[in-house]
């Protein structure tokens, strides 16, 4: 197993909704194929491409991970993509790496958000799409009800080419529409075997509509087809079958397959399609590239013989053996122990055994060429999103877009002294997941961390704890308020101190009045007759706007006023810039007091993307945050609600999102303006700042 030709590869990401068995199909296909010898279980902790400490202690997915399985003589790449809203950022970068979607659905709950979003991602990314509808062994299934729901829900002819044998407990196998028979699983064989049958009686009419309903969706892909369907002429099946992957990959026709990968029915059936209906990397239309260095784009062809273009999509550090680099080749060929330029940073990188996956296994292997997908260990300077070229033409392949992080925690150590150690921790972290951003705030004097929900964080504590032995913890993190001043005020600062010698004389009076909200600090002088040199002026300037930095009430930077200098006096001698700063100071302090100073609060605009029956739930939740709702919009099967509402009330947001609408709510926020602090809770702020300060 080594260098496959493009046509004889396909790469598909296997994505949907938490939990709908996309781990079990992946580990399914590949035991049916024969290219793993066992079928796992997410459940005991022995699935393929759940294979890391958190993932089986969580039993859920919570990075992509890649297996293979050779059906037909055709390598298929399976990217096992985790569902989990938490760790959607790897979906992201494995459609980057796949030419087409798998989107399993689970049977019995139907369309879900993640369903959803992956469409949308797919869409985005012009991506062909399949269906799996899967666990059609759960009771209360229904295939109709599901596919149904899912032509109701997304454009394009949405065809099945399987049909489910019965439901529930009475599932046994399914009808394959391509060739029109029933394909009766053989009890407790794994390897997904099956008997073939002619299509039972009861259910040949129903047969017979979806074939004909399938050929005309068909037939609409080609014109010469069409003609020959309505003179009644025979299609052969490479007439059906090529017009078919043209039209999936034009994304007009969407095919759906059904059934259960924990019992490996329908996986077979599954295989075929995935073989003879998806695209191939070749019939992908070429990638644009950023010339490096150079204006201009180039176009990559799959070409073996071409130049290389390889895209890094995932990169993960694991102790034992460092940095492991997913790519995938888009033109040209890697070769084991040979080099590759790093085009986003131009630095040059080795190729050490070059491998393929089969989830936590490595598969040595000699080289690989356009099309396919492997991995390479410990590359020095390259990460997510890089460009492997060759060095003579170096590109750059577009960025991987991940999701804007939702959930803000600060962080700290729990022994004295290991801030550093967490920085650095998280800094490597970050190099694997965009997904999350960390940073130390200079204002708030906390180092914060920003991440896709709590199970994300949790498990970012849990890589800090076993990567980088470093045991830390979240708090709450402080918000950003600010002061300000609500009605004009005025007043002098006078700093005089003569004791023999040189003295230190400064006198200033100033002004202090609002500003619109968003105008940040405005300085005035409106000194005449010289009444204080401009020189020190400058250094009131300097002292009103430390004390500002400072604040007033609860010690938080002042924002959206003037302060003018109107008035004041100075002496030859004793004046000096420190004089008039500390004048400047202690002006500010005392006018702004006078100046009816308040409290302001950063407030976000939310929108929250809900299923209609939760929307009064999580209207009625923003409400109990002192939101305000904006309006509401319909976005697809969803409704959209917006909303204002104070940073310090969206705390833990996701997680009570996620408990009120069961998971389906998603919600993005971003900084909107500051507001003044109602009345009770700012003196609670206030309380709370002047106990910190007495600590201090
Ligand atoms: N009954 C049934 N259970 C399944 C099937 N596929 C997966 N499961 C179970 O559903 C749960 C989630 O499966 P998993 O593969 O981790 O889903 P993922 O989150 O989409 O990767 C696990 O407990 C599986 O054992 C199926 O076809 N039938
Ligand atoms: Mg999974």
């Amino acid at each position: 197993m080594n260098k496959y030709d493009s046509k004889d590869i396909r790469n598909i990401a296997v994505v949907g909704h938490g939990s709908c068995g996309k781990t079990t199909l992946t580990g399914a296909l590949c035991f049916a194929a024969g290219s793993s010898k066992r079928l796992g279980s997410v459940d005991e902790g022995n699935s393929m491409t759940d294979f890391s400490q958190e993932e089986i202690e969580r039993k859920v997915s919570i990075n992509l991970a890649i297996a293979y399985a050779e059906w037909n003589k055709v390598k298929i790449n399976l990217i096992d993509c985790p569902g989990y809203l938490d760790f959607v950022g790897d979906a992201h970068a494995a459609l980057r790496g796949a030419d087409c979607a798998l989107l399993v659905v689970h049977a019995v709950n139907g369309v879900e958000i993640g369903t959803e979003m992956m469409w949308r991602l797919a869409t985005e990314l012009n991506m062909p799409v399949a269906f799996f509808i899967n666990m059609m062994d759960k009771e209360h299934v229904s295939f109709k009800k599901v596919f149904e729901q899912l032509k109701n829900s997304f454009e394009g002819h949405i065809v099945p080419l399987t049909l489910p044998l019965g439901e529930g407990e009475n599932f046994k196998g399914v009808i394959d529409l391509t060739k029109k028979k029933a394909c009766i699983g053989v009890p407790n064989n794994s390897k997904g075997e099956f008997k073939t049958e002619d299509i039972p009686d009861d259910m040949a009419g129903e047969v017979e509509e979806a074939y004909k309903e399938f050929i005309e969706d068909v037939v609409e892909q080609d014109e010469a087809l069409m003609e020959k369907y309505f003179a009644d002429e025979e299609l052969t099946e490479d007439d059906i079958s090529s017009a078919l992957r043209k039209g999936v990959l034009n994304r007009e026709f969407i095919p759906v397959f059904c059934g259960s990968s924990m019992s490996t029915i329908g996986v077979r059936q599954l295989l075929d399609g995935i073989v003879n209906d998806m695209p191939d990397p070749s019939m992908i239309p070429p990638l644009k590239a950023q010339q490096a260095g150079k204006e201009g784009e180039v176009e990559i062809v799959p070409d073996a013989h071409g130049r290389l273009v390889a895209l890094i999509f995932k990169t993960i550090t694991e102790p034992h053996v460092g940095e492991l680099s997913y790519f995938r080749i888009f033109s040209g060929v890697l070769k084991s122990g040979g080099e590759a330029i790093n085009a986003n940073g131009s630095h040059i990188e080795r190729m050490g055994h070059l491998s393929i996956m089969q989830g936590r296994e490595r598969v040595e292997v000699e080289e690989l060429a356009a099309g396919d997908i492997g991995v390479v260990a410990k590359l020095k300077e390259t990460h997510t999103g890089n460009t492997l070229s060759s060095k003579s033409n170096q590109v750059i392949l577009p960025v991987i877009k991940f999701p804007e992080p939702v959930m803000n925690v600060g962080i700290e150590p729990k022994a004295r002294g290991d801030e550093e150690k967490i920085s650095t921790g998280l800094k490597k972290l970050q190099e694997e997941d965009q997904t999350f951003h960390s940073y130390y705030d200079s204002d708030l004097h906390q180092m914060m961390v920003w991440g896709m929900g709590e199970l994300h964080l949790e498990v970012i504590l849990s890589k800090l704890k076993r990567k980088f032995n470093v045991d830390a913890e979240y708090v709450k993190p402080l918000i950003p308020y600010r002061e300000t001043v609500r009605k004009t005020a005025q007043g002098q600062g006078k700093y005089k101190k003569q004791s023999g010698g040189r003295g230190q004389y400064g006198d200033c009076w100033i002004r202090l009045s609002p500003l619109e909200r968003g105008t940040g600090v405005e300085f005035v002088n409106k000194i005449v007759g010289g009444a204080i040199p401009g020189k020190f002026v400058l250094s009131v300037e300097k002292g009103v706007r430390e004390a500002a930095s400072r604040g007033v009430i609860a010690g938080c930077p002042f924002q959206d006023f003037k302060a003018e200098c109107y008035d004041g006096s100075y002496h030859n001698v004793d004046s000096s810039d420190v004089a008039f700063q500390v004048a400047g100071s202690l002006a500010f302090q005392k006018v702004a007091l006078e100046a009816d100073p308040i409290l302001l609060e950063p407030i976000q605009n939310v929108g929250v993307l809900v299923p209609e029956e939760y929307m009064g739930d999580v209207i009625g939740d923003l409400n109990s945050r002192r939101g305000r709702i904006q309006g509401m919009t319909r976005e697809g099967n969803f409704q959209k609600v917006s909303a204002q509402v104070p940073l310090a009330e969206l705390y833990k947001y996701s997680t009570s999102l996620r408990s009120i609408t069961q998971g389906r709510g998603v919600f993005k926020s971003e900084f909107s303006h500051y507001e003044e602090v109602p009345r009770e809770l700012a003196e609670k702020i206030i309380q709370e700042s002047k106990k910190e300060k007495e600590k201090d």
